[in-house]
């Protein structure tokens, strides 16, 4: 099936290309949650960060920590979040890896992201040994 970041990332769709390099492409968002966002994406097809070569996505992150500070200076933000949402349950709606860039103006610029607090309902030691520490590659 056709996926439109592999068309935008590899210039077969125009795309507002805010940066290019051999291993990926970062181009605004169409959404525009705030003014700036951004996806940084791969050129190669992979479903999500999951999915992904740690040294690929390595340079991915390397990529939005230059293109967050240039985004978020040149946009007088006042900060940014970096995102990248994994699988549908995680609300990923388009199903090629992506890291999203919002620059941040105050709590009311369009970007909402809420942690509640479940602390009593786990418990950290047995998340270390039974789920983290047990995990094998
Ligand atoms: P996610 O929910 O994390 O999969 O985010 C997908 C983002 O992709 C969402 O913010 C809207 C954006 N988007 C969807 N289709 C297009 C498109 O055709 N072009 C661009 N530039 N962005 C798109």
């Amino acid at each position: 099936m056709a996926c439109i970041f592999c068309m935008i990332a590899n210039n077969e769709i125009p795309g507002k290309v805010v940066y290019e390099d051999d291993l990926c492409t970062a181009f605004l968002d169409l959404s525009q949650t705030t003014l700036g966002h951004t996806l940084v994406v791969p050129k190669a097809h992979v479903e999500n960060i999951l999915e992904a070569d740690p040294k690929l996505a390595g340079h991915l992150f390397e990529v939005v920590t230059k293109l967050s500070k240039q985004i978020t200076t040149n946009l007088n933000a006042k900060g940014c979040n970096i995102l990248s949402n994994a699988g549908v349950a995680a609300d990923q709606s388009v199903m090629h890896f992506h890291i999203h860039i919002i620059p941040r103006y105050d709590e009311n610029d369009g970007f909402k992201m809420s942690f509640v607090n479940n602390q009593d309902k786990y418990d950290l030691d047995e998340i270390l040994d039974n789920v983290i520490l047990a995990y094998d590659e």
